[in-house]
């Protein structure tokens, strides 16, 4: 397979200044007419080439003659003898065979198109790359009845009908943009319709289509769309820039959802939401994904990126804004700890195993398997660093440097660091090695102090070798530091400490008592930091440390030490986790949500990941044991709890989430406590919920469990939601996650189920993904689950290379595990690599994984 290599960029031999396109669409076969004026970029004789992938080219002319060209390796080649021409290819597809759903598909009667990163390549010839910027027009001819709506990027500008009960709409975009970006809808849709004034007084027409059922749950997708226009406004200066924002809801997705200029195509998940079927976490994450695809107008769409090495300077900052976002719409503490939860089971993971690459990475052989966790979330992180060194005003300066300078272009990441150093007045230099390091930098902290008021604060960082890396320099880490008085509980320093270098000792004086150390406060770095403070000095700062998410830190640090000591043979002793718990349910200052996220216990692959070998056994076992006695230790708080947080009618605000997830997080460590009545309370909760996240809850606890009335919870739900695949979904999430001992042989008869698809991404990551990430189940001694990965990977590839290619990394990280379980998971690798026409996005990530 070809590499492609940063190093080897070249700007364009030809640009595209403008494009026509012309479809005469359906779902067997499409045409389409594509008119190009290119023009030759500097001086030389290199003929047009333009990429072409699953096209049957009917036609090619230059300036309106036959032209001599070649169609081979994907690629049509063309010879131009002028500086400029006007280039017209007529190309037939089928968007109903087209499985990959890239390029322009079929789903559920609905057509429309995924182009990021290269799909547009397989609906026209065009030189596929972000930096080609055209202004395009599209005109789209269909049978009315079958789709009577045609949407495309920009302004609608003409339609009308057709002979033959067609018809035919024409939009055109003002703005030039790359070809990733580019859109269209036809199908039977209908649209919640708004507008939005902006800050300039234009009024922009906003519409979200869906299938006519489904109207009825857009109501909030509407809400956060208005609600991130304005936030865009006050927050970063950016206002809209067309009169119509449209946005589309289809069931078969690859992704989350795509920023197409004006019209963004959605998976439906990410937009439909009521309280009957989504739960708070899905109604919180479409008001995310809304944000986020809004937001890449400005970060993304109006500025681009350069090349495919550069996707995290559109996605790293665009997800930092979406975090931004959703902190400042609810609570700012509970969005850090589910953002740095997602950080350490996603990145961290990827970052230390064979699939690691730098922020900016340096190569790739399909771009797909580069949307990942490091180059969205850990880039992320890299522009909260820069917030956090720069403080907000000297950051909003780079950012409106950086959105003026570039606004057209297609830019690098480079252009935004120096951005950031010119607007914000800083030298960022070493900062730049977090785009070009992998790896996950270990900090070591150590705090001595004296009887006379001095404290010296040790601190030493080590970057792990990665592939491809096995030298790697110190890097700069912002580090947000407070002492607290050991008697008093108060506060008695804080800091931001930048470590430079390799080591550092940081000096405190007049400290009147004992100081306990809180570090990486608000998560200040993406790193591990290793403090070696004892259970009582974590106790302490679970319950006094004033930074909401260092406190909660604390509390998931003694957690985590109490497990590991148990996995690894010690006396079990539980008493300092109770106490502190006990502490922090009891204490009439904390949220509800707050408290939820605290007392939860770490996950088994968090504890997983803190060990020389994983013993999946071992750790549920332990686990298993602290959920029992925090759940009989204090069931009387749970139960206390469990009451206080009951709702009467649903209701989607802060306090009332907050509520509910303190009141499912009781009910598990009741069920776990073995109290008599749980089970009952729990199959009230789920016969009563007037919502879903109370009845999931309920659900997922009954499912844990050996309770009779699982199978009853079980049936009753499918019943109820057979019909709505987002929420069947959950139906197959909650099985593929279960806890007990049968998890894996349910997930083997999940997957003949007749529900059960792998054409559709979103079943396949609730039943497949989810399963992978079931630690005991998944790595059950037999090798049966990773058999079972395996052949999902095989049979979806054939349909889908991005959803297989999606499913490898858990089988990658064999090196983490004993002998055994590393021969079976390298064996599955091995198959899944030696597989017959297996797709270069799984060969790649197979084949790494293996390294
Ligand atoms: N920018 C979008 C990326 C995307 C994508 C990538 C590969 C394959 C399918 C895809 N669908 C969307 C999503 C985003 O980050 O906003
Ligand atoms: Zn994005």
């Amino acid at each position: 397979p070809v590499i492609v290599r940063r190093e080897d960029y070249r700007p364009p031999d030809w640009l595209v200044p403008e494009i026509a396109l012309d479809f005469d669409l359906g779902a067997e076969r499409t045409r389409v007419r594509a008119r190009l004026k290119v023009a030759r970029n500097g001086a030389h004789d290199r003929p047009l080439v333009l990429d072409a992938e699953g096209l049957t080219l009917v036609e090619v002319t230059v300036d309106g003659e036959a032209a001599e060209h070649r169609l081979e390796d994907e690629r049509l080649t063309i010879t131009v003898s002028t500086a400029a021409a006007v280039v017209e290819t007529l190309v037939e597809i089928g968007p109903r065979a087209n499985t990959q759903l890239m390029g322009l598909y079929e789903s559920g009667g609905i057509l429309c198109t995924q182009c990021e990163a290269e799909g547009f390549r397989r609906i026209t010839p065009f030189p596929d790359r972000p930096d080609v910027l055209s202004r395009f027009t599209v005109c789209m001819a269909a049978d009315k009845a079958v789709y009577p709506v045609l949407l495309s990027n920009g302004d609608p500008v003409g339609a009308g009908d057709l002979d033959g009960g067609r018809h035919w709409a024409e939009w055109r975009d003002p703005f030039p943009k790359p070809c990733y970006l580019f859109a269209l809808v036809a199908g039977d849709l209908v649209a919640n319709r708004d507008s939005f004034v902006t800050a300039s007084g234009r009024t922009v027409d906003l519409g979200i289509w869906v299938r006519e059922p489904d109207l009825s749950k857009t109501a909030h997708a509407m809400a956060a769309l208005k609600a991130s226009m304005k936030w865009d406004e006050e927050t970063y200066g950016r206002e809209y820039d067309l009169a119509v924002f449209n946005i589309v809801a289809v069931s078969d997705f690859n992704f989350g959802a795509m920023e197409n200029k004006g019209l963004n195509i959605f998976n439906s998940r990410y937009i439909l939401a009521d309280a009957e079927t989504a739960t708070d976490a899905d109604f919180d994450a479409v008001a995310g994904v809304v944000a986020h695809e809004y937001f890449h107008n400005w970060s993304g769409n109006r500025i681009t990126c350069r090349d495919w090495f550069q996707l995290s300077l559109k996605e790293g900052f665009t997800v930092f804004r979406d975090q931004q976002f959703s902190a400042d719409m609810g609570s700012r503490a509970v969005k850090r700890i589910e953002d740095v939860r997602v950080l350490r089971a996603a990145q961290f993971p990827e970052d230390g195993g064979p699939l690691a690459h730098p922020v900016r990475p340096e190569s790739y052989i399909e771009i797909s398997n580069f949307y990942t966790a490091t180059v969205y979330n850990k880039g992320a992180e890299l522009i909260r660093m820069m917030h956090t060194i720069l403080g907000p005003e000297r950051f909003r300066a780079g950012t409106d440097l950086y959105f003026s300078r570039h606004d057209g272009e297609a830019a690098t990441c480079e252009d935004f660091v120096r951005a950031m150093e010119e607007g914000g007045g800083i030298d960022l230099s070493r900062f730049r090695l977090w785009y070009s390091q992998a790896g996950t930098p270990r900090i070591r902290a150590a705090l001595a102090s004296d009887d006379n008021g001095a404290a010296t604060l040790t601190l030493s960082q080590q970057v792990p070798a990665t592939p491809g890396q096995t030298e790697k320099q110190p890097m700069p880490i912002p580090l947000k530091v407070a002492l607290f008085g050991a008697d008093s509980g108060t506060k008695l320093e804080e800091r931001l400490v930048m470590l430079e270098e390799e080591r550092a000792e940081i000096a405190f004086s007049g400290l009147l008592e004992r100081p306990v150390l809180s570090i990486n406060r608000d998560f200040s770095a993406p790193v591990v930091v290793e403090a070696g403070r004892d259970l009582a000095d974590l106790a302490f700062l679970s319950a006094h440390d004033d930074n909401a998410f260092a406190r909660y830190e604390a509390m998931q640090q003694l957690m985590l030490d109490t497990l590991l000591r148990a996995v690894s043979g010690g006396p079990a002793d539980h008493e300092p986790v109770i106490a502190a718990v006990r502490e922090t349910l009891a204490n009439p200052a904390l949220d509800h949500a707050f408290i939820a996220e605290a007392v939860l216990l770490p996950s088994e692959s968090f504890v997983g990941d803190h060990l020389a070998v994983v013993d999946p056994d071992a750790i549920r076992a332990a686990r298993e044991a602290l959920r029992v006695a925090l759940g009989s230790a204090l069931e009387g708080q749970w139960r206390a709890a469990y009451s206080a947080t009951a709702a009467n009618r649903f209701e989607y605000s802060p306090a009332a989430k907050g509520a509910r997830r303190l009141r499912s997080v009781a009910l598990g460590y009741l069920l776990g406590a073995g109290a008599e009545d749980a089970a009952k309370l729990a199959m009230r909760q789920f016969e009563d919920a007037d919502n879903m996240t109370d009845r999931q809850g309920a659900l997922t606890a009954l499912v844990n469990s050996g309770a009779a009335e699982r199978n009853t919870a079980l049936a009753g739900f499918y019943d109820r939601y057979r019909r709505d695949p987002l929420v069947l979904d959950k139906w197959f999430t909650v099985q593929a996650l279960s806890t007990r001992d049968d998890a894996l042989e349910a997930v083997e008869a999940l997957a003949r189920h007749p529900d059960f698809t792998l054409s559709n991404p979103n079943r396949m990551r609730a039943l497949v993904g989810a399963f992978a990430a079931n630690q005991r189940a998944f790595h059950d001694v037999s090798g049966r689950g990773y058999r079972f990965l395996a052949d999902m990977i095989l049979a979806v590839d054939r349909l889908n290379p991005q959803t297989a290619a999606r499913l490898v990394p858990p089988l990658g990280r064999w090196r983490r595990f004993d002998e055994g379980r590393a021969a079976l998971m390298r064996a599955e690798l091995e198959r899944i690599v030696a597989a017959p026409g297996l797709s270069k996005d799984v060969f790649e990530q197979a084949s790494k994984s293996l390294g």
